[in-house]
């Protein structure tokens, strides 16, 4: 490749199987076609981390390359092309979004990071002693912690929307719940765990009409669904690139434009500033205020490759395939005997939670490890959920639009298998 080569598409769309040539889909993920372990790679942990595809490795090998300088300094034309290219990502996330503008655009780490500067910006400044922030039964410790630490700061005090035995939210309780003093409502679109789909615009309708501030934590969501910030009328949207088939250390802050512009700045540093004296310091405008210093710029490229890919191939086709998946692995895994699935909510995403018989989840993870079956153990950073559900731990596995019926026929088989060693 040189420096006028830039990657395209290597597969048409056609052959479908379901709404999707999956086969064709398949090719473009390097790690998907060698073998894990001397078997056949099968990956159901894209909860965790969504594999890459070779467009998005490819697009971020040649901003490395080829066109890498610094952003927004300096006059020179690779500055500026740089600049341009890391820009023209902020707008493909706009678009992907839906969001008004790209100023209401602001380049994080991750998911997590996006919280903690809103508890730290917002949060520090809309929350006084005696305050409610409401989160749900069923957040990532990413959309608790943040505000538990807000809420000791400030003598403020936490509220929890509670769940049902399938993992659904009582939405009889939340009037109640959001009461006088709720100044914020912190909710999560899809369960890591669960894969609950929350019915988050009729939650938003409801807080807004008691003046609540709600964030809604994205990172599930954005890989099954279509998400319009605008027709959700989420006040604050936040999810991660790399559970999007894009890279680590690239995540987003969606923010409505007249909130951004009352809250802070976060951090201090250069790319921040319009002027600097010992007297004073003046800020710019969004979205920089919020991002001082050098922004992860090929992450940011490779975040909005991957938002054109994922386009490509079309979000509504991706639901639609993913959700003909889940309903064949619900159905396999029932069949097993002993097997519990945690999280049986009506609506669903990809993402099924079990316990097998008395097995310890790591166990279970060990043994479908070395029949070349990926998928995650543990509390999934839901504690919170894990007491509800009364388990100490889960086995997971997460469906992507790359994972076949073939797929859930290997984590069948290997778990048949765990329930053979284990007697
Ligand atoms: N929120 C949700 C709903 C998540 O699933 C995760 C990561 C985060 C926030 C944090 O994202 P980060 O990119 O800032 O780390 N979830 C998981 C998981 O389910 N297993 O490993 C990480």
């Amino acid at each position: 490749m040189n420096a006028k080569s830039l990657p395209t598409a290597t597969h048409q769309m056609g052959h479908d199987v379901g709404g999707l040539d999956v086969a064709a889909i398949r090719q473009d993920f390097p790690l998907l076609t060698t073998p894990f372990h001397g078997k056949p790679m099968v990956y159901l942990d894209s909860a965790v981390s969504g594999q890459i595809p070779q467009i998005v490795i490819e697009r971020m090998d040649h901003y490395q390359r080829f066109e890498h300088t610094n952003v927004h300094r300096g006059v020179s034309t690779l500055s500026q092309e740089a600049t341009d290219r890391f820009e023209e990502a902020r707008e493909k996330v706009r678009g992907f979004l839906n969001a008004a503008s790209t100023k209401e655009i602001i380049w994080t780490r991750g998911t997590t990071e996006a919280i903690n500067l809103v508890a730290q910006t917002w949060g520090r400044t809309n929350i006084h002693p005696g305050d409610e922030i409401l989160l749900s039964a069923m957040e990532h410790h990413a959309n608790i912690v943040p505000w538990q630490m807000l809420a000791a700061e400030k003598g403020a005090t936490i509220r929890v929307l509670p769940m049902n035995d399938a993992g659904e939210l009582l939405l009889e309780d939340l009037d109640a719940l959001l009461t006088p003093r709720t100044k914020f409502l912190g909710l999560i679109q899809v369960s890591n765990v669960l894969g609950t789909i929350n019915p988050v615009k009729e939650i938003i309708a409801k807080a807004h009409a008691k003046g609540v501030c709600v964030l809604v934590d994205g990172a599930q969501s954005v890989p099954h669904l279509a998400v319009d910030v605008q027709d959700l009328d989420a006040d604050f949207f936040v999810f991660s690139g790399h559970k999007l088939s894009g890279p680590t250390g690239i995540g987003v802050l969606y923010g409505k434009k007249a909130l951004l512009e009352k809250m802070p700045p976060w951090q201090g540093g250069g790319s921040m500033i319009l002027a600097v004296s010992w007297e004073k310091t003046t800020y710019i405008g969004l979205p920089g205020k919020f991002e001082a210093g050098t922004p992860a710029i090929t992450q940011a490229i490779g975040l909005g490759a991957a938002i054109d890919y994922l386009q490509g191939i079309g979000l509504e086709r991706i639901a639609a395939y993913e959700q003909q998946l889940l309903t064949y692995a619900t159905a396999q895994l029932s069949k097993i005997e002993g097997l519990r699935i945690i999280g049986t909510a009506h609506e669903k995403a990809s993402v099924i939670s079990f316990v097998l018989d008395s097995i310890h989840p790591h166990d279970v993870g060990s043994i479908l490890d070395h029949e070349g079956i990926v998928v995650r153990a543990g509390h999934h950073c839901a504690q919170p959920v894990m007491q509800r559900m009364g388990v100490p731990a889960t086995t997971r596995a997460s469906f992507a639009y790359y994972n076949t019926k073939e797929d859930v026929d290997a984590l069948v088989a290997g778990i048949l298998k765990v329930k053979e060693i284990f007697g």
